[in-house]
């Protein structure tokens, strides 16, 4: 009786081992099921890239799906879940009118509240489609960027754009040298921020139109087309200069802009040059978008018409090789922090 007591236990015992075994290995199983569809669940996410770019419904039923899997009811939109701006910003309102009286940068200030310090502006509900760094070349023109900030900032704004305003100032009084300038804003804008796209825009250059979009396009881009000046038309075919954009990766193909036009004139051409070696076309909005004011100005002191443009475009294919982004030297002197801007007062050598 003994015996088979304990035999009869044993058997008891098996038993009980074997459902415990296969509670444990059901149980496994069932972790690994939800560990499993919980990542898929994680993968058909949004891309936030796609859903709202494309403007379809895809992105409003999306969000229930987030909201449904995290179960975040919240009103509160947090940055991770924005969704990329439309790929034309509903705020655009098209042609303005611009006008050169009663501007100061205090006002300016007053009515850019949202700026972050040094001229930097995202939009809050949306990312923007781009992150832009409008670089601008600079000496004593302090009258024209109070105008260009007035009417930029709002702008820029209205465009969607993830941006910042660089103004690029050569220090002391040595020949002007604008394509310089405008290498060493690309370079020390890129220690800030992952730019991807580099507006290079005169001082005194407004456009009336807001759908001329400051961005960059899968080629290099010319804004300024349509300019008072000229009668509002191109003044010769390939006219690149005023404002133009290009990307990072446009901008590095072509080494650069030159770094060897003291003076007036010709480096906008050389630029032009670069692109066709390296096999670019060129983007331009049409010639409604694309008007634009210039400030009436004369010319300024040591930036006198530079003799050597014409030999110096005649070798871009020779010389764009070794002088460029790759050969800048520069010394920044002082970076200001102004709400409407980073100016970056630079000495980049003399002539
Ligand atoms: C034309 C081009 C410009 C450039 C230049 C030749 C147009 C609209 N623009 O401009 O892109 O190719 O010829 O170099 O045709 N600047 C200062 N301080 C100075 C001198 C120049 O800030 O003392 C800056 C400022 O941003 C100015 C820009 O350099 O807007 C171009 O100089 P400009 O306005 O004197 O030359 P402009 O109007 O003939
Ligand atoms: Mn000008």
């Amino acid at each position: 009786m003994t015996h088979n007591l304990s035999n009869n236990f044993t058997v008891v015992s098996k038993g009980w081992t074997a459902v415990l075994l296969l509670c444990a290995v059901n149980f496994t199983i069932t972790l690994f099921y939800i560990i499993l569809h919980s990542e898929e669940r994680v993968t058909f996410l949004p891309n936030p890239k796609m859903s709202r770019a494309r403007g379809d419904a895809l992105g409003v039923i999306f969000n229930i799906t987030l909201a449904t899997v995290n179960g975040t009811e919240s009103p509160e939109i947090r940055n991770d879940e924005l969704q990329t701006c439309l790929e034309t910003s509903p705020l655009l309102m098209g042609p303005f009118q611009v006008q050169f009286s009663n501007v100061t940068l205090e006002m300016v200030r007053q009515e850019n509240p949202e700026l972050q310090e040094g001229g930097r502006w995202k939009p809050s509900d949306c990312i923007g489609l781009q992150k832009v760094a409008i670089i601008i070349p600079f000496r004593h023109r302090e009258e024209h960027l109070k105008y260009w900030l007035f009417y930029l900032h709002p702008l820029l704004q209205r465009q969607q754009l993830d941006y910042g305003v660089y103004v690029i100032e050569q220090d002391g009084e040595t020949k002007f040298n604008r394509a310089k300038l405008l290498n060493v804003g690309f370079a020390e804008a890129l220690k800030e921020y992952d730019y991807d796209c580099f507006v290079f825009s005169d001082v005194d250059i407004i456009p009336m139109d807001d759908r001329n979009i400051y961005k960059c396009f899968s080629q290099p881009r010319h804004i300024a087309v349509a300019m008072d000046k000229f009668g509002f038309r191109l003044p010769y075919n390939q006219f690149f200069g005023g404002v133009s954009a290009l990307s990072k990766e446009q901008y590095l193909k072509i080494n650069g802009l030159p770094n060897n036009y003291w003076g007036w004139g010709g480096e906008d051409d050389d630029i032009f040059m670069r692109l066709r070696i390296k096999g670019l076309s060129l983007s331009r909005p049409n010639g409604v978008t694309g008007r634009c004011k210039m400030i009436r100005h004369g010319r300024d002191k040591h930036n006198e018409p530079n003799p050597k443009r014409f030999y110096n475009i005649k070798h871009t294919r020779q010389t764009m090789e070794f002088d460029g982004f790759n050969s800048l030297k520069y010394q920044v002197i002082k970076i200001v922090k102004d709400q409407l801007f980073t100016k970056i007062i630079v000495d980049i050598g003399s002539q």
